[in-house]
């Protein structure tokens, strides 16, 4: 067999994420690694005009990927931040409770099912009725997700919040952050904003201090850019 390492940019003996700075599951590698304080080589992908030799590292040709020191190379944003939770523990990014792990991964799933969908067919909706039926469900799921975290919180892990495991930002906001994040992009191409009302205090208190945190400011694309690197998703 053939050896093909040669052939695309990597650091050896260390990690190496490939990237993109305005993707949302992108980002929830770059936090991982960056809150286990795990040192990585940043390889930045243009989507537009991907390198000739991104097959040889991922043949679904998407963002993020990330090659392990061992040369082991892994994909999809949720596996790679998984795996750095697991593979540098004293981060404690992950719970290694499985009833907390279990909820914690239904809260993903409730996040991923409700809101990110929803996000997507938003922006991709032309005419304005269709917009307004989106919106409501962005905001159903806006809603679930709300209650959920306000359930958490009356949990021993959830600590009172405002985080997820209480105090700490961690793999529940790794997961999350960066879709939450994108609500400017619809802000600014459909009005769209979560209203301050007591429906959705749970979220609006969850954000609040997401927005602050280095965990989020810390990865966070320009506003212009992210802006603007979504207009190819509109009608
Ligand atoms: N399920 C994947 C989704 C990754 C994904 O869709 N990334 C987008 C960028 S945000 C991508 O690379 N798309 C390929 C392209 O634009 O050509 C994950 O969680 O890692």
């Amino acid at each position: 067999m053939s050896d093909n390492t040669k052939a695309f940019p990597y650091e050896k003996g260390s990690y190496t994420l490939y990237s993109c700075a305005t993707c949302p599951y992108a980002q929830r590698a770059l936090r991982a690694l960056q809150l286990a304080n795990v040192p990585y080589k940043l390889v930045e992908i243009d989507l537009l005009n991907k390198p000739s030799w991104y097959h040889l590292v991922n043949p679904q040709l998407k963002v993020p990927t990330l090659r392990l020191p061992s040369g082991e190379i892994l994909i999809e944003s949720l596996v790679i931040a998984e795996f750095v939770a697991d593979q540098f523990p004293e981060a404690q990014l992950l719970s290694t409770d499985a009833i907390e792990r279990a909820q914690l991964r239904l809260f993903i799933e409730l996040f991923s099912s409700r809101i990110i969908p929803a996000y997507y067919r938003l922006l991709r909706t032309a005419d304005t009725a269709g917009q307004e039926t989106e919106k409501q469900a962005l905001l159903e799921g806006i809603w679930a997700v709300s209650k959920e975290l306000e359930t958490q919180w009356e949990r021993k892990s959830g600590n009172g919040g405002p985080f997820w495991y209480g105090d700490r930002f961690a793999f529940a906001e790794i997961a999350t952050v960066s879709f939450a994040g994108l609500f400017r992009v619809l802000e600014r191409y459909r009005g769209f904003s979560v209203p301050e009302t007591e429906e959705y205090a749970g979220f609006n208190r969850w954000f609040a201090a997401v927005s602050e945190h280095p965990g989020f400011t810390g990865v966070k694309p320009d506003d212009d850019k992210l802006i603007a690197s979504y207009k190819r998703f509109l009608p």
